[in-house]
This record gives structure tokens, sequence and C-alpha cells, in this order.
């Protein structure tokens, strides 16, 4: 079984998996010997029951009551099994055991968010301690996401408005990949994120230290970090591509029209206002399709932003 895992799924990452793909593999297999059986039995039967003659006359079976029983009864069972099996792994995915580790998840189009207990927010980074459960309680910001995380076999639809959770426990430090499985529009498929599973020490340690790194750094430097770390390059190029998002290339100081027609200069203000409050004045020729980052980036974070954005002309 371990063989067939290896070969058809990606390696199993936590306490959870196994069980998820050993109901995989009984569901695989059971559907591959029926699908030979039954092609098996078309292939004898036509050749079998082939006209033979001119004057072979077609039999009138009406019903077989022991034949019908048995290929009702099997796939029931089959079935019965089946939806056992699922749903006992159905509660154990959203039943998280008590001492978790909880961080909460918000889903925006088109990053991920992670708020840890100490205050801090990464985005696009999920970062764990090994061997501990960890519950993650998750919405949306705006549209129907999907977290996923195939290493660890945990898929849970992340909604606005409502908090939905799931859990696992990784079995070893490493890296693995979180993908959005809702589409979720334009920038869907760059909806990724990495976990980060360390051991119990490295996790303490990142979490004390997690952001403190900013406060002696240059704000210009950090701002250039930060846009990369919140994922606004996902949207903004600075080499004046056109992403989703208007290219920070020579934006600062220009003047940018507005969808209702205002024209406005891009300053401090404006640049604050567009980081927390995106929907209040749109861009003309473009979605409003930005998150919000309020909650997200501090005052000195958005300050810096700002230095870096002073400095691409
Ligand atoms: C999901 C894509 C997306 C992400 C992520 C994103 N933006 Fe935007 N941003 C947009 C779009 C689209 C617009 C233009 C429409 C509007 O005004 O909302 C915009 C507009 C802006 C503007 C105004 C530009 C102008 O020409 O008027 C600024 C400044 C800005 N974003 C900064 C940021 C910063 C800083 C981040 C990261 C902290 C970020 N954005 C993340 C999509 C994004
Ligand atoms: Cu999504």
């Amino acid at each position: 079984m371990n063989r067939l895992s290896e070969f058809m799924l990606p390696p199993a990452k936590s306490t959870l998996a196994a069980e998820t793909d050993a109901l995989f593999h009984f569901i695989n297999v059971t559907s591959i010997i029926l699908l030979a059986g039954i092609t098996f039995a078309i292939v004898y039967f036509s050749w079998k029951y082939r006209r033979r003659s001119e004057d072979d006359v077609t039999p009138v079976i009406t019903h077989n009551n022991k034949l019908e029983i048995t290929w009702s009864v099997i796939p029931l069972i089959l079935v019965m099994i089946v939806f056992g099996w699922g749903f006992t792994g159905y509660l154990n995915l959203t039943t998280a055991p008590d001492d978790s580790y909880e961080i909460r998840v918000v889903g925006k189009s088109w990053l991920w968010e992670f708020h840890y207990e100490t205050g801090h927010v990464s985005v696009n980074e999920l970062h764990v301690p090994v061997n501990r459960p960890v519950k993650l309680i998750m919405s949306s910001d705006d549209v129907l996401h999907s977290f996923y995380i195939p290493d660890f076999r945990v898929k849970m639809d992340v909604l606005p408005n409502r908090y939905t959770s799931v859990w696992f426990e990784a079995i070893e430090t490493g890296e693995s990949i979180i993908y959005c499985a809702e589409y979720c529009g334009n920038a869907h498929s760059n909806m990724l994120a990495t976990t980060y599973v360390h051991s119990v020490e490295d996790f303490e340690t990142w979490l004390e230290t997690a952001g403190s790194a900013d406060d002696d750094m240059d704000p210009v430097e950090l701002g250039e970090q930060l846009v990369t770390r919140n994922a606004c390059d996902t949207c903004h190029s600075t080499d004046g591509t056109r992403l989703q998002g208007p290219s920070f290339q020579g934006l600062w100081g220009s003047e940018r029209e507005m969808q209702d027609g205002e024209i406005v200069t891009v300053d401090e203000n404006y640049v604050r206002e567009s980081i927390l409050e995106p929907n209040a004045r749109i861009t003309a020729g473009f979605d409003p399709v930005m998150p919000s980052y309020s909650g997200t980036l501090s005052d000195r974070q958005i300050d810096a932003i700002i230095e870096y954005l002073k400095t691409l002309q």
C-alpha cells in the first residue's frame, strides 16, 4: 500500500494522511475490479449469445430475482462502506483535539493571511510546529476560496461571513504547498502559499522573532520586502508591466484618473487609502479586485511601502 501511495499520491505528511489514502485506495481498487469484471462480462456475453443463424430468436426474459438482488446488494454494501469510512474521516478532519494550536486564516483574492496569537500576521507563509495539532479558523474577506494542503490531505472551503475550521498534525519538518482549490477569479492560480513545519523550539523562536528584524531595517529596504511578503507583487509589477493592477514604476507623484473621472496625484494619503480602503477610489481601466490590508499592515509598514514606492521612478 505504501509503494502504491508513493506512486500515485503526494507525500503523506500528516497524521490524517494514512487513513485518507487507505480509503482512496479502497475506492480505486474496487472500481478497477468492478470495471474489469463488467468489461469481461460484456465481451463474453456478446460472444456467447451472438446470433448464430437466420432463425435464431431472442428469448424473452422479464426478470431474475436472484441476479437483481445480487447486483443491488453488493454495490449497496460497497457504497455504505465508503460512506461510513468517508464520514468518520470527515468528522476527524473537522473535530480538532482540545490542545490544538490555533491560527486564524483569512483568504483574500488572491492571497492567504495567517494571524498568530502574538498578533503577528504573515502573508502566504504558514508557520507551524511539528507533532502538534494545529487548528485553522478560517474565513474569507471576499468570495469563496478553498484551503488545500495536498501533503496533509486537508481541504476545506473558506467562506465570507462565516468561520470554517480544519486541523492537522504535521509529522515531519519541511515545506508543503498550499493551494486555493476553488476558482476565485483572474489570479486564482497564483493564490499559493507555503507551510513551514518547524521543530517545536524553532517554531517558538520564529514566533518570538517574526517581524522584529523589521524594526532595525532601512524603510526603503523594508518596503521592498513588504511588497513581496504581502503579495502586492502578484498584482503590481515594478518594471512597468501591467498585471491585475497598475505597475508601481513611476506611480509616485503621477496623476491618476479614477473611474469617476476624478484626477488624483499619488501622494502619501492616496497610497495609504489605496492600501487600507482599496475600493474607496478605483483607478480607471482596472477592476476593483485589490484586497484591503486593513488589520494586516501597521502604520510603520505602510510608511515603509510609501518610502519604497518613492524610489521606483
Ligand atoms: C489582488 C491584486 C492586488 C493586490 C494583491 C494588491 N493590489 Fe494594489 N491594486 C490592485 C488593483 C486592481 C488596483 C487598481 C484598482 C483600484 O484602484 O482598486 C490597485 C491599486 C493600487 C494602488 C493605486 C494605484 C493607482 O494607479 O491608482 C496602490 C498604491 C496599490 N494598489 C498598492 C498596493 C500595495 C502596497 C499592495 C500590497 C500591500 C497591493 N496594492 C496589493 C490590485 C492589487
Ligand atoms: Cu481563492
